[in-house]
């Protein structure tokens, strides 16, 4: 069956909704048993987080005028009536272009001054600063209005050459890539850095976002872009023109801001209507364009089957004109049915596992804690059945031997204190490794390294030393949590045997995540300093704002990997903590017990009952539990529900339609 990416979005959101609920109910049960601990909390909270806002990023990349913001019309905006984002021969959108919508916040365009970059502040800085945001209210009722306030998009502004260089869009030693000096020595340059659209359209009120870039030279210009912006989206949409065929700047584009990346691509083969011919033949129009979609797969090493050929603009115009036969000749909607398919199982995988991950640990961290409270009730039990029978002398005998015991077992609290000592000291080591001063100091150390070298030209390869020495440090911190990991289960076992602990460890974090964020940096940035733009780093204005991107990135790579372990460390002490707790309560249990039975010798039976009756509920417990876990898990799993199934079709449905319509439903 097709499906639209609306109806997939709504359906992966009504699949995330029900996992939600399942997750708060587990939570809440769990909650009300008193059987969450601190580590499960924090997972089961994180999972819900994640289920609550979803974003899936598509970008559009391309040279200038291959027709990015054109398709974004057409896929988008079409049943506005007319064209919103500009779209005009030559350069049109000066700045990255953000589409989004946060839930319960007004429309809105907010733009960022490019002369923010002369602070050499990072973007991702910059948007916890919303005060220095322009921001123009958007009424989202009006597509005139909208239009006309998207053009603030194209808007540029005449600045002196030397203004230029500070902004870093002027570099003396890439002329060609300069912006041409105007008659009173001025040149222009985009007036915003950074666009980002706030607007209630049905898919992006389905947590998609959209990424429309301006062509090439900003795309250099801007280091976040090629740094973090699109290494960070889920597909790129590469887009070339019919008639200008892979050109060698298209081919830059690609080679140094796509091609090592791991995120989905999808190349369009844009401008097919301007192959049409009055002097040819349909099968030779469709020879030519074959033939083109064969080339452009070859150059860029891609698949046939990964390159579209449509035409942004007939599709644009047949959606408003209602033109079903127009809109079929775009071809168009083979390109949105790739968007559905592909995209939104990629999503799923992801939250699938880590529910599955969630569930696990919160199921083995309660059943461990029920089975400790079902051990000590059948220890007690053993006991009170011992003395069906016993007078009274027995009884106390029996009450001194619990004192006994209790006192015995208080011997294990120096052993733990000192466990304690010897488990903090190990994790501080780890983490230290991790911290962010040291962070700091390495990344300094690359500079200096790259700043010895002419015009920086040894940044690569300084920096490319450092990716080595964080790895190296990842293998440290394995190593130490390894070293404290095996600590911990020689003294867990000799704790259980002394003192009757039911304690185990869980896994050690292995760390992986950073391991994968430290390849995705190393090999975004050596990409980029492999361009011309290493040159750049020369210039100490951006060379702060290199270092404060690159410094930010590694501060959250390695923050994740210090809370893994951190949790790790907690889950482990947490249970010393419970365990210690209950058996106390055991002995007192059993103390209680036994006065009582010394005081009505009758009550021995009652006393029995009660605690089997109480076993009964802890297996119970148990089992729904697990009844939770499974729950989710299978949730989890289960084929998607098709949302938008019970909507009439149309012959040539469009994504913009059929989202409208499943909004209206
Ligand atoms: N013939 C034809 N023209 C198109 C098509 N798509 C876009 N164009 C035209 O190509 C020009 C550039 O399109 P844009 O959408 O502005 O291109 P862009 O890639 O966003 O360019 P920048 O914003 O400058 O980076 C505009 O005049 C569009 O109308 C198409 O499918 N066929
Ligand atoms: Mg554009």
């Amino acid at each position: 069956m097709e499906l639209s990416l609306a109806g997939q979005l709504d359906a992966l959101a009504v699949w995330r909704r029900g996992l939600d609920r399942q997750a708060s109910d587990l939570s809440r049960f769990m909650l009300e048993h008193d059987l969450l601990d601190e580590g499960s909390e924090r997972k089961l909270a994180a999972l819900r987080e994640r289920l609550a806002s979803d974003r899936l990023c598509v970008a559009f990349v391309a040279e200038f005028s291959r027709g990015k913001s054109e398709l974004i019309n057409a896929i988008f905006f079409a049943d506005t009536g007319r064209r919103i984002l500009p779209a005009t021969p030559g350069r049109t959108t000066m700045c990255p272009v953000e589409l989004g919508y946060e839930p319960g916040t007004p429309s809105l365009l907010a733009l960022l001054p490019m002369n923010t970059r002369l602070d050499a502040q990072s973007l991702s800085d910059l948007r916890e600063k919303p005060e220095l945001w322009t921001r123009i209210r958007l009424d989202a009722d009006s597509p005139d209005h909208l239009a006309e306030s998207l053009a603030e998009v194209t808007r540029t502004q005449a600045v002196s050459v030397d203004m230029a260089r500070s902004l870093g869009l002027w570099h003396d030693d890439t002329p060609d890539d300069n912006p041409p000096v105007l008659a009173d020595g001025l040149v222009e340059v985009p007036a915003w850095r950074h666009a980002a659209i706030n607007y209630p359209h049905p898919l992006l009120k389905r947590g998609l976002v959209v990424l429309d870039t301006p062509g090439l030279n900003a795309i250099g210009a801007e280091p976040e872009l090629t740094l973090s912006l699109l290494p960070a989206a889920h597909a790129v949409v590469f887009i070339l023109g019919a008639d200008t065929g892979v050109t060698k700047s298209d081919l830059a584009v690609w080679r140094d801001h796509l091609g090592g990346q791991s995120m989905t691509r999808f190349v369009v083969l844009n401008k097919i209507d301007a192959l049409v011919d009055p002097l040819l033949s349909a099968a030779a129009v469709e020879a030519q364009i074959d033939q083109q979609c064969r080339t452009t797969a070859t150059t860029l090493g891609v698949e046939r089957g990964r390159v579209y050929p449509l035409s942004a603009r007939l599709a644009l115009s047949g959606r408003i004109d209602g033109d079903a036969a127009a809109l079929a000749a775009s071809r168009l909607p083979a390109l949105e049915q790739a968007l559905s398919t592909e995209l939104l199982p990629r999503r799923r995988e992801v939250i699938e596992s880590l529910v599955a991950d969630t569930a696990q640990n919160i199921e083995q961290q309660a059943t461990r804690r029920l089975a400790d409270q079902r051990r000590l009730i059948a220890e007690q039990m053993l006991e009170l059945r011992g003395l069906r029978g016993k007078n009274s002398g027995k009884v106390q005998l029996m009450i001194k031997r619990v004192d006994l015991e209790m006192a015995e077992f208080e011997r294990c609290t120096d052993r733990l204190v000192a466990l304690r000592g010897v488990h903090a000291r190990m994790l501080r080591q780890l983490l230290v490794g991790l911290s962010s001063d040291e962070l700091r100091d390495e990344v300094a150390r690359m500079q200096r390294e790259a700043s010895a070298t002419l015009f920086n030209l040894g940044a690569k390869k300084a920096f490319v030393a450092l990716c080595t020495r964080l790895r190296a440090r990842v293998v440290q911190a394995r190593a130490l949590g390894q070293e404290t990991h095996d600590m911990l289960q020689a003294s867990f076992r000799q704790l259980n045997g002394d003192f009757g602990f039911a304690l185990s460890l869980t896994r050690l974090p292995a760390l992986d995540r950073c391991d994968r964020e430290l390849d995705l940096i190393e090999r975004s940035y050596v990409q980029y300093l492999g361009l011309s733009q290493a040159l750049r780093l020369a210039e100490p204005r951006f060379m702060a704002q290199f270092r404060r991107m690159l410094l930010s990135k590694l501060r959250m790579a390695f923050e994740n990997a210090s809370g893994e372990v951190e949790l790790w460390h907690k889950s482990a002490s947490n249970q010393v903590d419970s365990q210690l707790r209950e058996r106390r309560r055991g002995f007192k249990r059993r103390r209680d017990g036994l006065e009582r039975v010394q005081a009505a010798a009758g009550d021995l039976d009652d006393r029995i009952g009660d605690l089997e009756s109480q076993d009964a509920r802890w297996q119970h417990l148990a089992t729904r539990v697990r009844g939770f876990t499974v729950a989710l898990c299978e949730a989890a799993a289960a084929p998607q529900p098709v949302a938008d199934a019970s909507l009439p079709s149309r012959a040539t449905p469009s994504l913009s339609i059929v989202a409208q319509r499943s909004a209206a439903a």
